[in-house]
């Protein structure tokens, strides 16, 4: 096949940022810095600009089966099959064909290049093109675009937790391990980015103390969020769990042990997925589940089984950014006096006075503020 020069990005993390954030803020408050700042443009180069390099890559000479994937890379398809990945591991991918062969593949070493500051080029629910081998192994051609993502920050890349999903259940334990509201937070935002539905699950619901527990379910329904308390001992919620996934593609995420993989086996009985023999919830560092799984439910719906969270960074959403993610906080931001307050210590501020008046509750403000605080330390670190 003839070959291509091509340029692509170098990895983000290696980008320096072209120029200071604030600096027409800056130049707003004082005008006489405006000759700095045009000092300051003309040190560095092109900046991101500049930050591409050169490499080579398949060129297809028919136009007849040629096909744009998520990375604009097109790919003579004549010669591939369509199909969903339903597994990574390493380096394997299990992918099952649309006739339902399966398929272990490996990633066109130009697909990595491509996505160089991504954990993994693909992730489970992706829909690819793979050219198949004779031995019933294939290489994966070609990613399709995708819609509905669950993505976080890890270690300065980004990872694709799962692709083409409706909705993400962000499933929390009442004790063992406890709810973490800014956890919840943050997946909030990151379902919200990535465009997909956002349901709350406050699991083991036979542990808690209801008229404890109901503030924080009450909290998440008035904003708007769907929010279903449930348990495996006693039954609860099950039912309407499994009336919820039957609507289509959904993710099951949450910290480990909260018992995602015990309500899946609670929803279809048959499913037999491995869970934590004993509820020792303290005993870190290990996950019972281990890899992310796609599994088409008998009952209908297709469910994604993904491995424990310790931590969910946010992944490259500007600070600036953020406060539109809490839905309750977008009344008030036009009536702040600032046009760029950021809602920490600036005076007339409408978002601190609603948190005053509880009309914004605290916890949500702290989660915001912390949200806020670490994604502008990131920042600093990249600068440096
Ligand atoms: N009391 C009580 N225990 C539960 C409930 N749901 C799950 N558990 C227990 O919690 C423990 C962890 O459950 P898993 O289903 O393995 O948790 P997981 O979220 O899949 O964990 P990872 O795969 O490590 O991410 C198991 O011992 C379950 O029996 C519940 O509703 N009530
Ligand atoms: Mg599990
Ligand atoms: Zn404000």
């Amino acid at each position: 096949m003839a070959k291509k020069k091509v340029r692509v990005q170098f990895r983000k993390n290696r980008q320096k940022r072209t120029r200071d954030n604030n600096l027409t803020r800056e130049f707003k408050n004082d005008p006489s810095l405006s000759a700095d700042i045009v000092g300051t443009e003309r040190v560095r180069a092109k900046g991101e600009l500049s930050r591409y390099r050169t490499i080579v890559k398949d060129q297809i000479s028919s136009d007849s089966g040629l096909r744009r994937g998520s990375n604009n890379r097109s790919v003579d398809v004549t010669q591939c099959r369509q199909g969903t990945i339903l597994r990574v591991q390493g380096l394997h991918n299990t992918v099952v064909a649309d006739d339902g062969t399966r398929f272990q593949c490996q990633v066109r070493r130009i697909l990595k290049t491509m996505s160089i500051d991504q954990r993994n080029p693909v992730a489970v629910g992706d829909r690819v093109w793979i050219r198949p081998e004779p031995d019933g192994s294939g290489w994966i051609e070609q990613i399709e675009p995708r819609h509905g993502t669950l993505m976080r920050g890890y270690r300065r890349r980004g990872h694709l937790i799962a692709a083409n999903i409706d909705q993400i259940l962000i499933v929390s334990g009442f004790e063992e391990p406890g709810i973490k509201p800014a956890l919840i937070d943050r997946y909030l935002v990151a379902a919200q980015r990535g465009g997909v539905r956002p349901i709350l699950i406050f699991n083991k619901s036979d542990l808690a103390d209801m008229g404890q527990a109901q503030w924080v379910i009450g909290l998440y329904a008035q904003l708007g969020y769907e929010t279903l308390a449930t348990s495996i001992r006693t039954g609860q919620g099950v039912d309407r769990l499994r009336a919820i996934v039957q609507r289509g593609i959904t993710a099951f995420s949450g910290q480990s042990g909260v018992g995602k993989s015990s309500l899946l086996n609670a929803i279809e009985p048959g499913l037999n997925l491995r869970v934590r023999e004993v509820s020792t919830w303290t005993f870190k560092g290990k996950h019972t589940t281990t890899t992310a799984e796609l599994i088409q439910l008998a009952c209908g719906g297709m469910v994604i089984d993904t491995p424990g969270l310790r931590q969910f960074e946010l992944w490259e959403i500007p600070p600036r950014e953020i406060e539109g993610e809490f839905i309750e906080f977008r009344p008030w931001i036009p009536h702040c006096k600032f046009p760029d307050c950021t809602h920490r210590r600036e005076q007339g501020c409408a978002v601190r006075l609603a948190v005053f008046d509880g009309l914004i509750t605290e916890c949500r403000y702290e989660s915001y503020l912390k949200m806020v605080e670490q994604e502008n330390e990131k920042d600093k670190d990249d600068d440096e």
